[in-house]
């Protein structure tokens, strides 16, 4: 695919092709573990997506075909957070996390290798997730010495169910592409080389259909789960949808034409 460099980043590579943008990590030396700022520069580029009106899906992938991200730089992380050239420790993948699921565009894991740890709790949270033959997931953080209680415990749950989740969160076992699509944690395995040819392929049948259906099923399944928060962004694209009729319109240039607003022409549905 002939991807277009969108922007020059450090530790990521973000590229376009017709309406779909790619997020890659680029540290493949350390199985795509990423620093507070490869998270910097993912948040940069999946806002740059947001804003983008011609980009209507999202690829998040970690470049070399052995690892799409094996969670926080181990070696980086400090007193109280993974610290950058400022010093200061940070968790800013959490933000990272809540970008994925508030993006009104469907976002696509697209797994070879090691999605593990934090770098497992980003493909958990994509809208989907491809995987190649040679992937591997798990959670790691009580060998480590971490844990994400957030969407990485209760979202993960949600997927595979709370035995499952407890399952892979205690025993911090890893499982291959096969046991990873019979739990429902991926959508497709597929051979190494067809990986980013199905995701495209995937990309494309959404890029297909209806932007608003899609967003309003995006914030629908949001909804559910996401409290207060969940409703904000489902009531957010009503709003959107209601700005777009006349009924609202009338009442926008009555007040700029200083008049009474008339919605009498109006139905008033049953
Ligand atoms: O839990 C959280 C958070 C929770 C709340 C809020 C924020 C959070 C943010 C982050 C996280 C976490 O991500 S905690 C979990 C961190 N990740 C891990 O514990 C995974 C560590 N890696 C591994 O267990 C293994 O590398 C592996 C199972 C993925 C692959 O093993 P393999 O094939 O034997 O490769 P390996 O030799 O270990 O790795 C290749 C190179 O990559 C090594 O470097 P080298 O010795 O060649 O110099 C290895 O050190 C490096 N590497 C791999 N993963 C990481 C890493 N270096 C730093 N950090 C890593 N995560």
């Amino acid at each position: 695919f002939a991807w277009e460099k969108i922007k020059d980043f450090e530790e990521i590579i973000f590229s376009q092709y017709k309406g779909i943008a790619k997020i890659s990590i680029n540290r493949p030396h350390k199985h795509n573990a990423f620093t507070p700022q490869t998270v910097k520069e993912m948040s940069e580029a999946m806002e740059y997506a947001r804003q983008e009106p011609s980009i209507g899906a999202i690829i998040l992938t970690g470049e070399g075909g052995r690892a799409f991200c094996s969670g926080g730089d181990q070696s980086v992380r400090g007193h109280g957070g993974y610290v950058g050239k400022d010093a200061v420790p940070r968790l800013n993948v959490l933000d990272f996390q809540r970008q994925i699921r508030s993006i009104p565009k469907p976002v696509v894991a697209m797994v070879a290798g090691w999605a593990i740890g934090g770098g497992h709790v980003l493909h958990v949270i994509c809208d989907l997730s491809i995987a190649a033959e040679n992937a591997r997931f798990g959670q790691t953080g009580p060998i480590v010495g971490s844990f994400d209680g957030g969407f990485g415990a209760s979202y993960l749950a949600r997927v595979v169910g709370q035995k499952k989740a407890r399952e892979i969160w205690y025993l911090c076992d890893q499982y291959n592409a096969q046991e990873a699509l019979d739990m429902g944690l991926v959508n497709k395995v597929v051979p190494l080389e067809e990986l980013e040819k199905t995701t495209v392929e995937w990309c494309e049948k959404m890029l297909d259909k209806s932007p608003i259906a899609l967003r309003m099923l995006k914030s629908a399944f949001n909804a559910e789960l996401d409290g207060q928060a969940g409703i904000q962004e489902l009531a957010g694209n009503a709003t959107l949808l209601y700005y777009l009729s006349d009924e609202a319109k009338e009442g926008k240039n009555a007040f700029i034409e200083k008049r009474k607003p008339d919605f009498s022409k109006f139905p008033k549905f049953p």
